[in-house]
């Protein structure tokens, strides 16, 4: 083949995977509405880890997984769990009712959401009603006009929260968030809700940036700075066998077989 046409199918070839990585991203930002941010997010921590989860953990928020992060209007845009055994919500996400949300956390309770402080993946429980003569309602567990707030399966006790907003808590913490990670979660710092779930490959950033503390299970593995279950990494080894040995593999075959061919000929 003449190098120039050789040259054409090279840049051809280049500006259909650019089109194609354009398109990809250009769906992913009309979805989440996250524009020029990042539409994803890795999860690092296994806060919302199920015990019953499948092999590979499809279905349920993990270390190494990928989530988009889908913009809300409101805070009416977000779907409140309940209570565990009376949920209110009617759709399932992740292995329970409700929403999962990204927050920006309030660690120091002053109010305001720490902007340096690493976004929180949890889920939406309620929402604290703080009225105008400082009690407190909460509809989804029936509590109206309390001078505190009690709801023993959040692990919350006589407490008074300083302002509105949404009580989290994370699938595998014995306690909400409320009780000592951030006060109630003002729908300003909710940098969305999640959807979907790209499992696994997610490690490969961990790999390189870590997420020490993240999992400490009996079946947990470290590759480079990432930690996290064994069946996770197996599968994420799987699919990079698929997605790369195989193709590439093909290819050698295939160069073989026709410089075998073109030998014969000579
Ligand atoms: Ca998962
Ligand atoms: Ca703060």
């Amino acid at each position: 083949m003449e190098i120039k046409k050789k040259t054409i199918l090279f840049i051809r070839d280049i500006l259909i995977s650019i089109a194609v990585v354009g398109v990809i991203l250009a769906s992913l930002w009309a979805y989440t509405g996250q524009f020029p941010n990042s539409p994803m997010v890795v999860v690092t921590s296994e806060s919302m880890m199920h015990e019953n989860a499948p092999f590979g953990k499809i279905g349920t928020i993990d270390p190494g997984d990928l989530v988009l992060v889908k913009s809300i209007n409101g805070k009416d845009d977000v779907e409140t769990r309940g209570p565990k055994d009376n949920p209110t919500a009617k759709h399932r996400t992740y292995g329970d009712y409700g929403d999962v949300i990204i927050y920006i956390p309030d660690k120091n309770k002053d109010g305001k959401r720490d902007r340096n402080a690493t976004p929180i993946i949890h889920r939406a429980i309620c929402w604290v009603e703080k009225n105008e003569d400082g009690t407190y309602t909460i509809k989804e567990y029936g509590i109206q006009n309390a001078t505190s707030i009690t709801i023993d399966e959040l692990g919350l006790h006589n407490y008074k929260p300083p302002h509105s907003g949404f009580i989290t808590k994370g699938d595998n913490n014995n306690e909400c968030d409320q009780c000592g990670l951030s006060t109630p979660v003002k729908p300003s710092w909710i940098i969305g809700k999640a959807r979907g779930e790209i499992p696994w490959f997610g490690l490969i950033k961990l790999m390189i940036f870590g997420n020490d503390g993240g999992y400490d299970g009996p079946d947990s593995v470290r590759i480079g700075r990432a930690v996290a279950p064994k069946d996770e990494w197996i599968c994420l080894g799987l699919s990079l066998f698929v997605i790369i040995v195989i193709p590439t593999a093909w290819d050698i075959y295939n160069f073989y077989k026709r410089r075998k061919s073109e030998e014969f000929r000579l």
